[in-house]
């Protein structure tokens, strides 16, 4: 049994609780990543709320990604952050102000005002879970369910498609990110590298809310990185938004490893989808085609003495070795070979991750504690995050690695139960970090007790 701080949730609670939080941070037919630190809608967690959701409330599900996707750009981008007009004023930096992204762009939606940037494309996973909870549903249910893949296909397909063209002009099976922030790892030391050989010119003022949301401002990612942040979006209004002149001229390009093969799983995904929905024969092969094309460029990207699979900087060549959960990559593309996958849970299974004696719980925390720039309490610089165990898990089972997987969704809701819905976790004691209520965590948490 586990000791629980009073009023948390038993391992048993964990559904009803992870369900309530969701409840809470509804907003409208979307839900925010968390009460107050992110009062906004955010692309891949919606993909994650929505694939809980699914579970819960189908209508709700699809909501959320119709939301979402009501913001997709002419290009086929969905964007980062939709912003809430009603959020409360001085929440989040930056603002819809600050992108200025329908000022700049004519490919921006005129309605929703939305960030210039994407991130992972978790939203075939989610549409898929819809499809597959609905088959315990009546006739009508399933039929809606039916209705909403079939509108939601061709969105799916053009985002597929602008990231395996318009962010890989090279065509080498990676998707090239212009920000941190589209990684969703934000302050990640994937990203120490790259970042430090920008040299920032003037940055507008700005004022930081986020540090004022969370109990200690370590656990952010600090000014300098901000800065760094902030001065990459002024780079990329620059451009104006538009891809060809970001390529040519912009300072942070690099190859994400874990986006690209989260795109791969999602490609597998909207194969099925596209099943369902009698998709045309051409869009399939060519979804078949970036599937194979993915897998083929992260496996230039294994690296052998690390044992894990490795982003690389566009503007160099180089590679960026860094131990970090995202080196999982081939293992969430899936379809590996006997080597390749015992190469991957020898890795998970070593000091560097889950089989760290010291850890709390043999959960893989977000950065090897091995390396230099880990830290054990600054956001993606070390903490263990349910959402990156879901992932791992998810990618375990569908690798037929049962014993493993069902170990990982049992520390991970241990966790939950112990210490609530917390966005990341110290990964020696378990104290729970940053937002105390974080909607994907309690998605995920649903998805894994399904
Ligand atoms: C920020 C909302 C987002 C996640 C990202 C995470 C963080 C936003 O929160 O970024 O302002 O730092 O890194 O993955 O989508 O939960």
């Amino acid at each position: 049994t586990v000791s629980k701080p009073p009023g948390r949730p038993g391992f048993h609670d964990v559904n009803p609780q992870a369900a309530g939080v969701l409840q809470r941070n509804g907003v409208k037919s979307w839900t925010k990543p968390a009460p107050s630190l992110y009062p906004h809608q955010w692309s891949w967690d919606s993909a994650f709320i929505a694939l809980g959701l699914a579970h819960v409330d189908n209508r709700r599900a699809t909501g959320e990604l119709e939301a979402l996707f009501s913001a997709q750009w002419k290009t086929g981008k969905v964007p980062h952050i939709v912003f809430d007009p009603e959020a409360p004023p001085k929440s989040y930096f930056p603002d819809a102000e600050r992108w200025n992204s329908n000022g700049l762009s004519e490919h921006a939606p005129t309605g929703p005002h939305t960030s210039g940037l994407c991130q992972p494309p978790v939203h075939a996973l989610a549409v898929r879970r819809i499809w597959e909870t609905a088959q315990d549903k009546d006739e009508r249910g399933v039929e809606a369910a039916r209705e909403f893949l079939t509108g939601n296909y061709p969105r799916l397909y053009s985002w597929h498609r602008y990231l395996s063209t318009a962010r890989d002009p090279e065509r080498s099976g990676l998707v090239t990110i212009y920000h941190p922030w589209e990684s969703g790892t934000d302050n990640s030391p994937r990203w120490d590298a790259p970042l430090s050989r920008i040299a920032i010119g003037d940055i507008p003022s700005y004022t930081r809310y986020d540090v004022q949301h969370v109990a200690d401002a370590s656990h952010r990612p600090t000014d300098e990185e901000y800065d760094r942040f902030l001065w990459l979006l002024e780079m990329l209004k620059k451009a104006r938004y538009e891809e060809m002149d970001i390529y040519g001229s912009h300072p942070f390009l690099v190859k994400d490893v874990l986006f690209s093969a989260i795109l791969v799983a999602a490609n597998e995904a909207l194969l099925e989808i596209g099943a369902v929905v009698g998709a045309p024969a051409e869009e399939r092969a060519q979804v078949e085609a970036w599937i194979e094309r993915g897998r083929e460029g992260l496996e230039e990207q294994w690296d052998p003495a690390l044992n894990l699979c490795v982003d690389r900087d566009v503007l160099t060549g180089e590679s960026l070795r860094v131990r970090t959960v995202a080196g999982f990559a081939p293992l969430i593309s899936g379809g590996l070979d006997e080597r390749r996958l015992k190469d991957m849970l020898l890795t998970l299974d070593s000091e560097d991750f889950a089989g760290n004696p010291t850890l709390h719980r043999p959960l893989p925390p977000s950065t090897s504690p091995d390396e230099p720039g880990f830290h054990p309490r600054s956001y993606w610089r070390g903490p263990v995050w349910p959402v990156a165990n879901w992932l791992l898990w998810w990618s375990l089972l569908r690798a037929g690695e049962s014993e493993r997987a069902a170990s990982l969704r049992h520390h991970t809701l241990e966790e939950l139960a112990e210490s609530g819905f917390a966005e990341y976790f110290e990964p020696f004691t378990g104290e729970p970090l940053g937002s105390g209520e974080q909607s994907w965590t309690a998605a995920i948490a649903l998805d894994m007790l399904a």
